[in-house]
């Protein structure tokens, strides 16, 4: 009972030490966290401090509006627009494609079947090298035979064929950006692709059509060069480099953008995440998503890592970031209505679709 009689007064004490802070003591503690945020910057190698205090600048009014429309408009004004898009899992999910982190129908929500040791274990090298087969059997799953791109598909294709895309960057490895007829040099799969595989023993290079041949016939496509080796589509597994292509051309367009626009994904595989740092702070960016995703964490703010996206509309200082939640193609063909395309989308779905039917008819 003393010991508490003892301890509450230490309480209190220390209650009103904390309300007698004078402003000058609460200033060195700010200037003391300030540089033990430096020391440990600078320690760790985490990022140029130079650029680590971007998020205020960020705080510049580019949008008159901060909303949908505030977006519509500056792409109005700008006809040369450079707007990169980045897409993950979420735009193929009306595909019919599941994506990973969807509660409930999310593929991380289906792996029971496999007996993995735990969900990411079907894309990891080490897992794979041992014990291919949950990998091919999940492929059969996902492989691109018969699926259609979807409205977020060719809303991306239409803002090329409008002159606007500067560049297309996906995390999908499904290929329905080629599919929707979007050109290769536009694209950038950042987590490679089912189009390509390799040997990997020899390297030896193979194409989709004699992978998917394989994998849907139930078996493990095994190299016909080295007789040894099995064939692994290039899609990037965690612990595997990005391509370079992926390094290459962020390092130029990210810099060069005048709008990003972010479709379903959950920005939390990186370094595609972080992307969204790499515009200049000037660069209005949309999220048309289900749910709020990319936003800053406090570790890293207190590091001065990944300023991520910013959603706080009551900033009396403006702002650039727009959460438009919902479907993504509800909000694709939204924007296109806005900009007055939505009718031109429309066809070119119906039109792409119809061909689609056809070949795979004719393929069948
Ligand atoms: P994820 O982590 O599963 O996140 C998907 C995000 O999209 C979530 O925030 C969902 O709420 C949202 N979402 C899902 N459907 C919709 C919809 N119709 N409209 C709006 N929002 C929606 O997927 P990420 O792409 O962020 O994760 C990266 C992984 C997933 C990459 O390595 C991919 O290779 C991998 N992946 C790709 C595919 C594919 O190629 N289609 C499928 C499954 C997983």
């Amino acid at each position: 009972m003393d010991k508490e009689t003892e301890e509450d007064r230490r309480d209190n004490n220390s209650d009103e030490e904390k309300r007698n802070v004078s402003p000058e003591s609460s200033e060195v503690e700010d200037s003391e966290m300030e540089r033990l945020r430096r020391y440990l910057i600078q320690k760790l190698r985490l990022v140029d401090l130079s650029t680590s205090n971007q998020s205020d600048q960020s705080q510049q009014r580019v949008l008159r509006e901060l909303s949908l429309d505030g977006i519509v408009e500056y792409i109005k004004e700008k006809p040369d627009c450079k707007i990169i898009t980045m897409a993950g899992a979420g735009i193929s999910t009306s595909a019919g494609i599941p994506d990973f982190r969807s509660p409930s129908s999310g593929l991380y929500h289906k792996l029971d079947k496999y007996n993995l040791p735990y969900p990411q274990a079907i894309f990891e090298l080490d897992f794979f090298t041992k014990n291919p087969e949950p990998f091919f059997t999940l492929a059969r799953e996902l492989l691109p035979e018969g699926f259609r791109p979807t409205m977020s598909h060719y809303f991306i294709r239409l803002l090329w064929e409008k002159g606007l895309l500067l560049r297309h960057y996906t995390q999908n490895i499904d290929t329905l950006e080629r599919v929707a007829g979007l050109p290769p040099e536009k694209l950038v799969e950042a987590h490679g692709t089912f189009h390509t595989g390799r040997c990997l023993k020899c390297r030896a290079p193979y194409m989709l059509s004699w992978m998917k041949e394989k994998i849907l016939e139930g078996m493990i496509p095994k190299c016909e060069e080295c007789n040894e080796g099995v064939v692994k589509p290039d899609i990037v597994f965690f612990g595997e480099m990005l391509p370079e292509r992926f390094q290459e051309l962020a390092d130029r367009d990210f810099v060069q953008a005048d709008l990003l626009i972010i479709m379903g994904s959950s920005l939390v595989v990186q370094p595609f995440a972080s992307l969204v740092d790499r515009v200049r702070t000037t660069c209005p960016r949309l999220l048309i998503n289900n749910e709020k995703v990319g936003m800053q964490d406090r570790l890293s703010r207190f590091l001065g890592l990944r300023q991520g996206l910013v959603f706080d509309t009551k900033s009396t200082q403006g702002g650039r970031d727009i959460a438009w939640l919902g479907d993504c193609d509800t909000g694709c063909q939204l924007l296109a209505d806005k900009l007055g395309w939505g009718d031109e989308l429309r066809t070119l779905v119906q039109k792409e679709h119809d061909n689609l039917d056809v070949k795979n008819r004719n393929d069948n």
